[in-house]
């Protein structure tokens, strides 16, 4: 078994709004996963020390049913239980879809739900063990983590965003390459799907500036300005973070061989 250090780990987020319709409670998006599976494939059967984990988003199995109950706000009253039960069967439905999809597409997938490695208070994480993870990813499995409903000793329960998980996988593994596969090309000069006066972002360092008004019906974990915040810290652990549009056939792949491919790279 090697060790984590000889290996080249990609870490790859599978955003909510490629894996589902969001629009639309509980679609997930076979298609679009089946596709970005082979291209995953294609990257790991290039070189026997290349590993992958992966973290996908809630999508509609996640943001409809925990912002009507309101349960990134922590406990407030007994109808909320309903809500957070709901929310974490639902993630685990995703979640179980996504990692067979991958087993049908033969990589060797394993759900690793998020409170298996975190500790959360006041929505954030104060203690990590990273320990099974490493040992999965040294034998040759793919973790696949996801953001979810999660206990929380402030507030007794919130939602920890798969974002949030990037940041702190990637302090953990040092990938060689940090992948977010969101709907769109990469990181825009202000929302894409809000006006036409918007540019894509080739390269984004923490001093450009990004109008970070969220589409935020849907998400309740701090849309975009949270997503720049986890994108900055990402990238200061790994080789290369780049965002691609996981919509699109090829650039997922393209991403992580380091190709030319529409994106946005964050330096
Ligand atoms: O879609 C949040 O994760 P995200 C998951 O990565 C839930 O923000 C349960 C809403």
């Amino acid at each position: 078994m090697k060790s984590t250090a000889d290996l080249r780990i990609a870490l790859v987020k599978l955003g909510g709004s490629v894996v589902t319709d969001k629009t639309s409670l509980r679609s997930f998006s076979r298609t679009h996963t089946a596709r970005l599976v082979s291209e995953l494939r294609r990257f790991l059967e290039g070189d026997d020390r290349r590993r992958a984990v992966i973290v996908h988003g809630g999508g509609s199995f996640g943001h409809i049913v925990a912002r009507r109950y309101r349960i990134a706000e922590g406990f407030r009253d007994q109808r909320q239980l309903r809500g957070f039960s709901v929310v974490r069967r639902d993630m685990r439905m995703l979640n179980a879809m996504i990692v067979e999809t991958m087993m049908s597409g033969k990589l060797p997938a394993i759900s690793m739900p998020p409170e298996s490695i975190f500790r959360i208070d006041m929505g954030r994480i104060v203690h990590t063990d990273a320990e099974p993870l490493r040992y999965a990813v040294s034998a040759g499995l793919i973790p696949v983590s996801f953001g979810d409903a999660v206990m929380d000793a402030g507030r007794t329960f919130s939602i920890l965003s798969g974002d949030t998980i990037m940041e702190f996988l990637s302090r953990e593994l040092k990938p060689e390459v940090t992948v977010f596969c969101t709907d769109v090309d990469g990181v825009f000069t202000s929302n894409p799907k809000h006006g036409s006066n918007v540019e894509l972002i080739d390269e984004l360092s923490s001093s450009e500036s990004v109008s970070t008004d969220n589409d935020s019906r849907f998400d309740v974990t701090g849309g975009m300005s949270r997503k720049l915040e986890a994108l900055f810290v990402s990238s200061s652990f790994s080789g290369r973070t780049v965002v691609v549009n996981g919509l699109r056939p090829g650039r997922l792949r393209d991403a992580l061989l380091g190709k030319k491919v529409i994106c946005t790279r964050i330096v």
